[in-house]
């Protein structure tokens, strides 16, 4: 009998009291991604908790543009800043490995939970190269993007630098993690929403399939997870074009794709709404078997359409995954 097998995006984070208590020790975001003991005793906290059958590691994408030059830092309740002074240190920056090293105790923290993770599969991550970009020119959060969409129609050979110096950075990072012990990666691309045609070939595709090349011919056995979030009906596009094992899928794909992945042998992955699981009740439990029948002849790893919501009750986490335990494929 074949069970589907479970994670949630951003499945450690603060609707854990568990979490909550080590961040109020620690203020400092980053001091706590780039501490190999507590990134592993975080990651496993959902794992301990849940019995989930991925550990991802606990670190951000942000930790990027960190690496490249660019000081971040994550403001209580604000979300993320990055310092738009330092654009010009990442823009010209040459030397790859160096900046790798300022960021290489996340391999410690593979290191650690590769030894502990028994029969569940580690996942290693970044951030898709123009998300990341996304970030360094908004200098943070933002809702209207008008900084990133200027940048990449006036500022073209720094937007095309920038990019390079991104996928190569992308690249080594996740090769790193791969040696130390990831089973899977993910690339979320989670701003890829913001572009179409052209650009979304030029940002999205090439980009992602670059990495996708390298990281195929650096590890066959390695599983690429994509997720190019509200691609919509570019996903169709995403799939045929950049190489995936999974495709991690937002509310809103369409639905012809189910039969694509099926075809070419891609695992969906999703598609819960954060939103569902926060207010759980009948509707939760209705949602959940809802996807469950919806890929039910697919490969499938349960997930949500977008990370855990802050004030969730971890109670409809827990119901969730008794859903889903209890759920046959025949
Ligand atoms: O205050 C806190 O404790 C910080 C909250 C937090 C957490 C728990 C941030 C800040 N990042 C994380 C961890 C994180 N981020 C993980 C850990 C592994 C897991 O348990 O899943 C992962 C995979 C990420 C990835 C990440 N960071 C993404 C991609 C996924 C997505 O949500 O689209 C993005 C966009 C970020 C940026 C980021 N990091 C944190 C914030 C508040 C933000 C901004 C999000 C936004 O722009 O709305």
């Amino acid at each position: 009998m074949k069970k589907v097998p479970i994670w949630f995006m951003r499945q450690a984070g603060r609707y854990l009291p568990e979490y909550r208590k080590i961040r109020l020790e620690n203020n400092v975001f980053l001091d706590l991604c780039l501490n190999p003991s507590l990134a592993a005793e975080i990651s496993l906290q959902p794992i301990e908790r849940f019995d989930l059958d991925f550990i991802i590691l606990f670190s951000d994408i942000l930790v990027i543009p960190y690496a490249l030059g660019q000081s971040v830092t994550f403001l209580k309740n604000h979300g993320p800043s990055l310092a738009l002074e330092d654009l010009d240190n990442c823009l010209y920056n040459d030397d790859i490995d160096s900046s790798i090293k300022k960021i290489s105790n996340i391999f410690k923290t593979i290191d650690i939970l590769s030894k502990k993770k028994n029969d569940k599969k580690l996942i290693g991550f970044c951030g898709g190269p123009f998300t990341v970009l996304n970030y360094m020119i908004e200098g943070g959060t933002s809702k209207s993007h008008t900084k990133i969409k200027n940048f990449i129609k006036t500022e073209k050979s720094k937007t095309e630098k920038l990019m390079k110096n991104l996928v190569e950075i992308s690249i080594e990072y996740l090769k790193k993690q791969i040696e130390m012990g990831a089973d899977y990666i993910k690339i979320f691309e989670s701003w890829a929403s913001l572009l179409d045609g052209e650009n979304y070939e030029k940002f999205i595709i090439k980009p992602n399939q670059k990495i996708s090349e390298e990281i195929k011919s650096f590890s066959k056995k390695t599983k690429i997870i994509h997720f190019p979030r509200g691609s919509k009906d570019n996903y169709e596009k995403f799939v045929n074009e950049v190489q995936c094992d999974v495709i991690s899928l937002d509310q809103d794909f369409p639905k012809q794709l189910i039969e694509t992945a099926r075809q070419r042998g891609i695992t969906l992955q999703g598609n819960l709404n954060p939103q569902d699981l926060l207010e759980g009740g009948l509707k939760l439990h209705r949602k959940v078997e809802e996807i469950l029948r919806k890929f039910e002849n697919n490969e499938h790893i349960f997930n949500l359409s977008h990370g855990v919501l802050p004030g969730t009750p971890v109670k409809n986490v827990e119901k969730t995954i008794q859903i889903i335990r209890e759920h046959e494929i025949t």
